[in-house]
């Protein structure tokens, strides 16, 4: 008797793993449906471009899109933070050298897009420098813009050159991010390292440090406030400050005369992406020229990479302006990065203004 009840009650617990296991399979089932129609999506251009990117990728696919706009620098924090447990599928924009980062490290995955021959050669370098586990989507010069009025306003003589920053009559007139969180500020460091040699580079950064007003966490922030009137000096990419003189703002806009560095703005998918396939897609759908011409609805002024994309009569003439030999492998490279960003905030940072 006893024996009999046990037996039916494993045949009871039996029937429930079983409708408990049909149950799993359903929701796998259900949930592998839905994966194939979302897309977790970090982006680190401008806002309007990134919500531009998505909407318009939700009407050509239908895929569902989830986007979230954060710097460079922050970006590539969120993908290393999450590594163990993967939130994001794909990431667009925002400068090459975290995304080179991230491929060095391993947090992002090896891809080769058939649009790949519709490409430049600066983004397939960027790719094959990084063992296919990046690509880049476009590329803009850094360098800075001034509100005219507020130079005039406070007698303030026309900049023209890097070093020019560094007068004492610019005294927190000057803005540029934070190059812990912006990839624009992180180029402005590296490019100075480069165009000047180690030691000059950081006197550089140094002195420009008693000039600046403040730091902010995203690299085009200091033309906006600029453009409002609120600061006199971005340090930016040049297209940054294009966009504000195109939208009305009293905006000059330099490329310093010493030369300057530039981006190379990329895209990743995340390892470990739970919508492998909708980030595939994603990847795709931006490097054709028909996504990549979506850039000029928002002004957003850079090259892009795909060789039938058009280009705005507004965007810098990259031809015309003198740009160093930046080395995307070393600046890129997770050690050096590091290591500047320490020295920065060790030895920069930290100074009184
Ligand atoms: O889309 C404009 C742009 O300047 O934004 C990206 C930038 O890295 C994002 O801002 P952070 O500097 O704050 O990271 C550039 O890639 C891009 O050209």
């Amino acid at each position: 008797m006893i024996v009999r009840l046990r037996m039916t009650e494993r045949g009871v617990m039996r029937k429930s793993i079983f409708s408990y296991l049909g149950v799993i399979a359903g929701l796998v089932l259900a949930t592998g449906t839905a994966q194939a129609d979302k897309l977790t999506y970090y982006c680190s251009a401008q806002e309007d471009w990134c919500q531009l990117m998505a909407r318009s990728f939700e009407e050509a696919t239908g895929i569902d899109v989830d986007m979230t706009r954060k710097s460079s620098g922050e970006t590539y924090a969120q993908v290393r933070a999450e590594a163990s447990n993967p939130k994001g599928d794909v990431w667009w924009g925002g400068t090459g050298d975290p995304h080179l980062q991230a491929a060095e490290e391993g947090l992002t995955e090896e891809y080769i897009s058939p649009m790949r021959d519709q490409l430049h050669g600066w983004a397939i370098a960027q790719a094959e420098s990084a063992g296919n586990r990046t690509i880049g989507i476009y590329s803009g010069a850094l360098g800075y813009g001034y509100n005219t009025e507020l130079v005039a306003a406070n007698n303030l003589p026309e900049p023209s050159c890097w070093k020019d920053l560094l007068k004492p009559e610019y005294k927190g007139h000057v803005q540029m991010a934070n190059p812990n969180s912006s990839g624009t500020a992180y180029t402005t460091l590296a490019s100075m390292v480069q165009l000047f040699g180690e030691d000059e580079g950081f006197e550089f950064m140094k002195s420009l440090h008693a000039n600046i007003n403040q730091y902010t966490k995203s690299g085009s922030a200091p033309i906006k406030a600029a453009g409002r009137g609120e600061n006199t000096i971005g340090i930016v990419f040049m297209h940054d400050a294009v966009k504000q003189a195109v939208n009305g703002f009293p905006i000059k806009v330099v490329a310093p005369c010493e030369g300057t560095g530039y981006e190379i703005g990329s895209m990743s998918i995340i390892k470990g992406a739970r919508n492998p396939e909708s980030a595939r897609k994603f990847y795709d759908w931006a490097l054709s020229a028909d996504a990549q011409n979506l850039a000029l609805q928002v002004n957003a002024f850079q090259v892009m990479s795909n060789i039938s994309a058009e280009a705005s009569p507004s965007a810098p003439d990259m031809s015309t302006i003198k740009l160093i030999d930046y080395d995307f492998r070393k600046y890129g490279s997770s050690a050096e990065r590091k290591r500047l960003l320490k020295k920065w905030d060790e030895e920069v940072s930290t100074l009184p203004q």
